[in-house]
């Protein structure tokens, strides 16, 4: 059913994936997707923004007629040494499903899409589900093409040298009016289904907690790591430790979550005291107020080091359709409905007013955003004959 995806992007050692937006790598997935909607006579559309979309029955002409499609899908991109599945895993699933329906000779009445957002892990540019933020409206045009990644080369510029006009990137409302459903399938990130009693491989998503980036900047004075006496030394790395330290305890005091885990020292030599730390704090939690106070007690502490905290990106509280998942928890046998701390481009776009929902396949390690990401291959196809009958429910028929 499906094609061996060659391991793209796969560093030898760890085993991890590296797919940034607007790489080689993503070229070359870019194209298999192509290939994937052409092997079944299908055309991709490229929206302003670069997200690929494929459609089985005309979108317009349902749209016209108040039968907006249905449309599953995902991303191809991956975070730094990021697993196999987070992402791949609804696109390949949306083609696999999509297989399914044809070959039951299943006739819709609505129009199928698959898309392929790009640039959801933001593991170049910094804000996630860039892609779809910048399609909705989420994300100016304007601030996508200044974003630039660890060799400050912008988005603008990765988006000519893919081939793009940086000038075309844009909201695309025409393209988000003909989706009248989105429906994600993705890996779980957590062991949710994996520790219950019974066998389920499959659950339905309830919402996504409030999350956000926000970037940490300590400034101090470069000088020798030798020579410079302790009371000379204006150390930019120790404020920012201090604030790391900070995010984990408020994190801890207000029940949310919260790392650290991209860090630019300048000027980065061993030997030379830092003059400037820039981080990105990550913290999310089930309670959106709760998360902003994890930022202000951070805060508070770079700003007593004369530092600076700048919000990156912030999704508030996503919940799903309350109503479309619960029936698609009763279509599938009354499977699991569970909430998740993971960012989607379903979030996106149900925060854009896009009825939407979220199936997970079971990740019996828990672990994600690792090569340590795993789901069997029965479950992928549970979560295939799900998705399946997902769209076959909501596409008619
Ligand atoms: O960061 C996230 O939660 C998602 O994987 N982009
Ligand atoms: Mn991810
Ligand atoms: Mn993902
Ligand atoms: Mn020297």
């Amino acid at each position: 059913m499906w094609r061996d995806l060659e391991p793209i992007g796969r560093d030898g050692g760890s085993g991890g994936y590296r797919r940034f937006a607007w790489t080689r790598e993503d070229a070359t997935l870019r194209e298999w997707f192509v290939a994937e909607a052409e092997r079944r006579g299908l055309d991709v559309t490229t929206d302003r923004v670069g997200n690929q979309w494929v459609w089985w029955g005309d979108p317009d002409a349902a749209l016209a007629a108040g039968r907006p499609g249905v449309v599953t899908g995902s991303h191809l991109d991956s975070v730094p040494d990021g697993g196999a599945f987070d992402g791949p895993l609804g696109v390949v699933s949306a083609f696999a499903a999509l297989d399914t329906l044809r070959d039951k000779g299943f006739e819709p009445d609505r129009p199928i899409g698959i898309v392929n957002f790009v640039d959801e892990e933001g593991a170049r540019f910094g804000v996630a589900c860039a892609g779809s933020r910048v399609l909705t409206g989420a994300m100016t045009a304007d601030r996508a093409r200044s974003l630039t990644d660890a060799d400050g080369v912008s988005m603008a510029e990765a988006l000519g040298a893919a081939g793009r006009d940086p000038a075309e990137l844009g909201p695309d409302a025409e393209t988000v009016r003909r989706v009248g459903t989105f429906v994600e399938l993705h890996v779980e990130q957590g062991r949710h289904l994996s520790t219950l009693d019974e066998d389920v491989p499959v659950a339905v998503g309830s919402d996504i907690w409030p999350h956000g980036r926000w970037r940490l900047r300590t400034l101090g004075e470069a000088n020798h790591a030798g020579t410079t006496r302790l009371e000379d030394r204006e150390d930019a790395m120790l404020g920012f430790a201090a604030a790391v330290i900070a995010a984990r305890r408020a994190a801890e005091t207000h029940g949310c979550v919260a790392t650290v885990g991209k860090v630019a020292v300048t000027p980065g030599g061993v030997n030379a005291i830092p003059s400037e730390v820039t981080g990105w704090l990550d913290a999310r939690g089930a309670d959106e107020a709760a998360v902003r106070r994890v930022v202000a007690d951070v805060t508070e502490v770079v700003e007593e080091f004369g530092g600076l905290v700048v919000e990156d990106s912030w999704t508030g509280s996503t919940p799903f359709d309350p109503g479309l998942a619960r029936r698609l928890a009763t279509r599938l046998g009354g499977i699991p409905v569970i909430g998740t701390g993971a960012g989607h481009d379903a979030g996106i776009l149900a925060n854009a007013g896009v009825p939407t929902a979220m199936l997970f396949v079971r990740n019996p390690t828990g672990i994600s955003h690792s090569p340590e990401e795993f789901a069997t291959s029965e479950d992928c196809l549970a979560g295939v004959d799900a998705l399946a009958t997902v769209l076959a429910d909501l596409a008619g028929g």
